[in-house]
């Protein structure tokens, strides 16, 4: 379905046993089920449209580095890097052993991540116990998006670090600080961005450059044992804006795209994830991204994200770069 046929929020067709705004089925194509959600937004024609945003060629890589974040929270795992020494084999090489939690740093959550919480349903009605078993691997599998071609359209940046300091906000990045949907609006506005269907759009809360500055003793406090931080405000507002605005993906540098923890019931997770279908990046990292943008005085740019090819997989690396 094209993002122009999508009904509105308030006019999506009600889902058995789902809470209202559900859009299950509507990418389903000739009975077969879908499993890439709003990413089905990304067409070729989309792809032509967005490439026009290339002017300048430059390039700017979203990932973090794998090593952040230092101390990861929700007792996820630090990446385990470790060399394989070739030379008993009469070779004079190495090969590696990377081990990561992919929700531990810059990630896509995919559609396998997150069950709207009362029901434990996933996107298009994934049961909980079938993600694990192989009978169901191709159901909302982070493949899917491989097969699709990858994430490619145009981004936009909404910068609210700059906003925040515009308008005298003070805020902590590790405190439950909402940006609303008129603080994006507003930000869109003076930032000269007219969003789009199909957009990816990305916020840059300060979560990273909050980590950046912080010490060892603070990162420990702010994200390995805190389990607060800024983010979008889950509200009927923002999730009617959102669904409204047809974006093929959100983004944004914390633990959560959403203002965390979240509240029930307007928990953007939910919303997103298993009841849209729509990817959530988390911990991307927006800094150099923002100077870019500021420097070119142009917060849209052509996006690539080519996801981990793995079969089943839950969420993953988004290996983005933005193109201006
Ligand atoms: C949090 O851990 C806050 O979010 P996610 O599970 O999406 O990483």
């Amino acid at each position: 379905m094209r993002a122009q046929d999508l009904p509105d929020f308030k006019d999506l067709p009600p889902v058995p046993g789902m809470p209202p705004g559900t859009a299950w089925g509507i990418w389903d194509k000739n009975g077969e089920r879908d499993n890439c959600g709003s990413l089905n937004l990304l067409t070729p024609e989309n792809t032509k449209e967005a490439q026009k945003e290339i002017r300048t060629g430059q390039g700017v890589a979203l990932n973090w580095s794998l090593q952040r974040v230092a101390e990861p929270g929700f007792a996820r795992e630090q990446p385990k890097h470790t060399f394989k020494d070739l030379t008993p084999l009469g070779l004079a090489a190495f090969d590696e052993v990377i081990h990561i939690n992919t929700q531990s740093g810059s990630q896509w959550d995919g559609f396998r991540h997150w069950a709207q919480q009362e029901t434990g349903l996933y996107y298009n009605n994934l049961k909980h116990d079938e993600i694990p078993d192989p009978a169901h691997v191709e159901k909302n599998g982070i493949h899917n998006w491989t097969k699709r071609g990858g994430i490619v359209g145009r981004g936009v940046l909404i910068d609210y670090v700059a906003y925040a300091e515009r308008h005298n906000i003070q805020y902590s990045a590790v405190t439950r600080h909402e940006i609303t949907i008129h603080d994006i609006e507003t930000a869109a506005k003076e930032q000269g961005v007219e969003f789009k269907p199909a957009d990816i759009l990305i916020i840059r809360s300060g979560w990273v450059k909050w980590h950046d500055e912080a010490d060892e003793e603070a990162r420990i406090k702010g994200a390995r044992d805190g389990h607060e931080h800024v983010g979008v405000q889950g509200s009927k507002e923002s999730v009617e804006w959102l669904w409204n605005h047809h974006f093929a993906a959100v983004a944004g540098d914390a633990i959560a795209f959403e203002a965390w923890p979240p509240k029930a019931p307007y928990r953007l997770h939910d919303h997103l994830l298993a009841m849209w279908g729509t990817p959530i990046g988390e911990l991307w990292n927006l800094e150099e991204l923002a100077e870019v943008c500021k420097r070119e005085n142009r917060y849209s740019f052509f996006l690539t994200s080519a996801p981990l090819n793995i079969h089943g997989g839950v969420a993953s690396p988004p290996n983005a770069l933005a193109i201006f």
